[in-house]
């Protein structure tokens, strides 16, 4: 019976510190702001599952056809010897991946990141269990921490799935994308995941579906800042917005203040002033055109190998080598 490994590179207290920086910083800019990376405590992490079951929300499942498609091609290209999959978190698109890399490939570790050690031990403790010939090692940490402490040795594979990477502004992004082309040796692989710009009639509903799911999870930063912090915001006074920055190519959702409100946050030892009307962005979610990534991947060294995209277009994987 095999068991997973873990490292720790991130304590709730660091998490914790990055999260009172983050605050203090967004909610004393104008405008205010918050980063999304704080969406996801336990009942965030549920709402996004929710979202993923969503009608309008069709990311996950397009994804998810696509790779079931093109698996075992990526297998073929990439030859992984280490899969690293960056926010694993429960993952249910890994099993694909890992079915294909172990069958058509010499695959040999499974090393899942997370900032969150409940939803990685699981998941990693699963995958061990169901590949008993799979090295899993987990590793918790922010992105940055991860890639210091990437175990070497095997061609790696680092995938990065679901589209996350269109929370990044497009300085963090290339930031991010450089900082994982310099871990890499000659010849290892980054496998990322897309949504490309598609009609925003069908983009907008998708961050603003009629069963509110997702103006809950919006909101749920606000709960997270009341658990975390001591913060008193009424989450219900805010409402969910979504909206398509043509401009910019992203989606962007907001909390609209309903009432003027005073809002304090003992552990900043910080008051905050919200005005009716007054808009706090909480996520972007970028969109792709293929050419553009291409560009963005090759801006920060990685050739191209492989590029596809599901039937409408609407999201991408592209396989890029160092
Ligand atoms: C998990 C970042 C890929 O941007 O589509 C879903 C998060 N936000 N609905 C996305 C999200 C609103 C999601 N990612």
């Amino acid at each position: 019976m095999s068991a997973a490994t873990f490292e720790i590179h991130l304590t709730d207290e660091d998490l914790t510190a990055a999260l009172r920086g983050d605050v203090q910083a967004g909610l004393t800019a104008s405008p205010k702001s918050l980063p999304p990376k704080w969406f996801y405590d336990a009942r965030g992490s549920e709402l996004f599952e929710k979202i993923t079951e969503l009608p309008e929300y069709y990311p996950t499942r397009t994804e998810r056809a696509l790779l079931e498609r093109v698996v075992g091609e990526i297998a073929q290209v990439a030859q992984a010897e280490v899969l690293v999959e960056l926010g694993a978190g429960s993952a249910a698109k890994t099993r694909l991946l890992l079915d294909a890399l172990t069958s058509g490939g010499p695959l040999k570790k499974y090393v899942p990141q997370d900032v969150s050690v409940s939803a990685l031990r699981g998941a990693a403790d699963e995958v061990a269990h169901e590949f008993p010939g799979l090295a899993v090692h987990g590793v918790v940490s922010d992105f940055t921490a991860t890639l210091e402490n990437l175990p070497r040795g095997g061609r790696r594979m680092i995938a990065f799935l679901g589209g996350t990477i269109g929370n990044l502004v497009p300085d963090e992004r290339a930031e991010f994308l450089a900082g994982i082309h310099d871990v890499l040796e000659p010849g290892e692989q980054l496998l990322l995941g897309a949504g490309l710009v598609i009609d925003p009639a069908v983009l907008v509903p998708a961050y603003d579906d009629a069963a509110g799911v997702t103006a809950e999870f919006n909101r749920n930063v606000l709960h997270v800042l009341n658990a975390r912090l001591g913060a008193n915001f009424e989450p219900e006074r805010f409402e969910h917005i979504a909206l398509w920055d043509a401009e910019n190519e992203w989606i962007e959702m907001r909390l609209e203040a309903t009432a003027d409100m005073v809002v304090t946050i003992p552990e900043l030892d910080l008051t905050v002033e919200f005005a009716a009307g007054e808009q706090m962005r909480t996520e972007i979610s970028a969109k792709f055109h293929r050419d553009g990534f291409e560009t963005e991947l090759a801006a920060a060294g990685f050739a191209t190998e492989r590029v596809w995209t599901d039937p409408d277009d609407r999201f991408a994987l592209f396989l890029a080598e160092r």
